[in-house]
């Protein structure tokens, strides 16, 4: 095969990584239609994909992972800066030479029996000066087709690129050669002690090896675009967050836009793709993962999303809580870890209806019966609960028309949130960017079921619900935050902090979806100065109901969402200060100014 490009660098590293990993051969990709159906069908004749009812799914597949490999893995996941504080506490460290060491030992003769395939992409419109270039050699065709849908994938990112254009190294493997003769596993991948997922943002470079599944394969998503983003955005002057983008227009054609972030699965693709119950106003999304944020000419902020597809999590997705990430995958979509119906359809739990047919095959490859108990007597689950759609952000229905604009769109309001089912109010507003920024560094969760491991913490702290995607020390990462609204002055939006969780009982108090759309007005009526607030030691907050207004919303529930309780958040502020402390002399001063005054204020 002939090589795409003349850039010296590239054509080097690719030579290189093929010395070290030995591949059977080495295919250059060019994004095209062609190339997807040629590795679709490759993967369908092994048995590693299964393609869906043309009918009811046209053009699109399932996959299921190796059981061991269904999510990312934090505990494997590295950033290797040159001293173990430039990482910081919140992530894992190794001397970047000492890794490197190890993994050439995993790389060497990893591809044996494989074809190394070389994807050049875009993250961001190609062309666009806030997009970023990087090129993932991979042995795995399902990240081909993957990178296909989510990242732009082109032969224009090559020319682009030119003889000398910098681009960012994503070297994957999945870490299983093939000996002569040796029949593939369905979906290879190494055992958890050999995964690595390692960043060097000193010298933007990516080294993932052992993963074939998500964010620990795609390398451009968390990797790229918020793990190194992050911390070449630091050194340059933008910010890489984990939010979603959306815009929300009102009745006489005025735009918000609105970026949000909340831990994982907290429902930011719902948000962003929101059906809103307020007459006249109107949702786009933009993006429903990460905002690549840089100041424009005339001082504001402005986000593009570099991603071209949602990665979305599956169970829980329904006409209900998102019509239009459902709409997203009705085609051209990639399923992995579901359930595939007898009738080559796909399902995950709380779809709003049952399994057709009543099972099928689920996310383990077994044939599956909804209702199905194992032996101690639990349901069984059909689909994975970190199971995916990958679907193309351009065939959603609500997809913002600007959502591709290079210069991206003008932020307004920023909110942060976590999942907490009580003491957090439904809706607070900063009193000012400062306090915006304790929030955000402060956003909270309780922890679920899955990580009771914790012991006695009531609490798990996950600022800007970054803590697994921070390319450099947490500490710094605040501080980056503070000297942007210094920056943005009188032109940097408005921060707020969101709960929609509340519980009484097992009954969520808010009922969330759709009129989640009423809190997004009450912020955008903020920014107008159009509504009073009441401040209080904690914010801002809306005066009495005028915010559910025409909904059939008792007065008691609207109390209870808005109480502040002092005592209880005393408490809360004491856990901030503890998990504070951990960042040490890196900890901004202005946090700690932050802590004293809402200690002050709370009396
Ligand atoms: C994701 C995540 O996949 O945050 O988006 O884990
Ligand atoms: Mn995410």
């Amino acid at each position: 095969m002939s090589v795409p490009t003349k850039n010296k660098k590239l054509i080097a590293w690719v030579d290189e990584i093929a010395a070290m990993t030995t591949p059977e051969e080495i295919i250059w990709c060019d994004g095209s239609v062609e190339e997807y159906d040629r590795l679709m069908a490759q993967m369908v004749e092994t048995g590693m994909a299964i393609k869906l009812n043309e009918k009811k799914r046209p053009n699109s597949y399932a996959f299921n992972s190796d059981p061991s490999d269904v999510a990312r893995v934090e505990s494997r996941t590295y950033i290797a800066t040159k001293t173990k504080e430039d990482a910081g506490p919140t992530n894992n460290w190794i001397d970047p030479e000492e890794l490197k060491v190890t993994m050439r030992g995993l790389y060497k003769g990893c591809m044996k029996g494989r074809p190394m395939y070389v994807i050049p992409f875009s993250m961001g419109p190609i062309g666009s000066d806030i997009a970023q270039i990087g090129v993932e050699l991979t042995d795995s065709p399902y990240v081909v087709v993957n990178m296909h849908t989510m990242a732009r994938v082109s032969n224009k990112v090559l020319e682009v690129l030119g003889d000398d254009g910098e681009f960012i190294p994503c070297l994957h493997s999945v870490g299983s050669p093939l000996e002569p003769g040796q029949k593939d596993s369905r979906w290879p991948c190494a055992p958890v002690e050999k995964k690595y997922i390692a960043h060097f943002p000193e010298e933007n470079l990516i080294w993932s090896f052992g993963s074939g599944y998500g964010g620990n394969a795609l390398l451009g998503k968390k990797c790229l675009a918020l793990r190194i983003a992050s911390a070449k955005g630091r050194r340059e002057g933008w910010m890489a967050e984990h939010m979603l983008i959306l815009r929300f227009t009102n009745p006489e054609g005025k735009k918000y836009h609105i970026a949000a972030a909340f831990p994982s699965a907290c429902g930011k693709t719902n948000l962003a793709m929101l059906q809103s119950t307020v007459p006249g106003w109107k949702v786009e999304t933009i993006g429903d993962d990460i905002a690549w944020m840089k100041p424009g000419k005339d001082g504001r902020l402005y986000a593009i999303n570099p991603e071209a597809g949602f990665f979305g999590v599956a169970p829980g997705t329904s006409e209900q809580s998102n019509p239009m990430a459902l709409a997203s995958c009705s085609r051209d979509a990639i399923f992995t870890n579901v359930v595939v119906t007898e009738d080559k359809d796909v399902w995950w739990e709380d779809m709003g209806y049952d399994c057709p047919g009543g099972g099928g095959i689920d996310w383990k490859n077994n044939p599956w019966k909804q209702g199905q108990k194992d032996a101690d007597g639990n349901e069984v689950k059909g689909a994975h609960p970190n199971s995916r759609f990958t679907a193309k952000a351009e065939l959603c229905p609500v997809i913002c028309p600007d959502w591709e604009d290079p210069a991206g769109v003008p932020i307004d309001i920023f909110v942060f949130g976590g999942k907490r089912t009580s003491v957090m109010p439904l809706v607070h507003e900063a009193y000012d960017w400062e306090q915006g920024v304790y929030m955000g560094a402060t956003a909270s969760s309780e922890p679920t079921a899955a990580a009771l491991d914790l012991g006695n913490v009531s609490l798990r702290f996950d600022p800007f619900a970054m803590t697994p995607f921070m390319g450099y020390n947490g500490g710094d990462y605040m501080q980056n935050w503070f000297d942007m609204g210094e920056k943005l002055g009188d032109k940097a939006p408005k921060i707020f902090y969101v709960n929609w969780f509340q519980k009484d009982g097992k009954r969520f108090i808010w009922p969330g979806f759709g009129e989640n759309s009423r809190v997004l007005k009450w912020m955008c009526d903020r920014v107008e100065g159009k509504v009073e607030a009441i401040d209080t030691p904690i914010g801002r907050m809306p005066v009495d109901n005028g915010l559910t207004e025409g909904m059939d919303f008792p007065a008691e529930d609207w109390e209870r969402l808005m109480k502040v309780d002092k005592d209880a958040f005393r408490k809360t502020v004491l856990e901030a200060e503890e998990y504070l402390s951990k960042f040490g002399d890196r900890l901004p001063k202005k946090m700690t100014e932050q802590l004293e005054k809402l200690k002050a204020r709370l009396g």
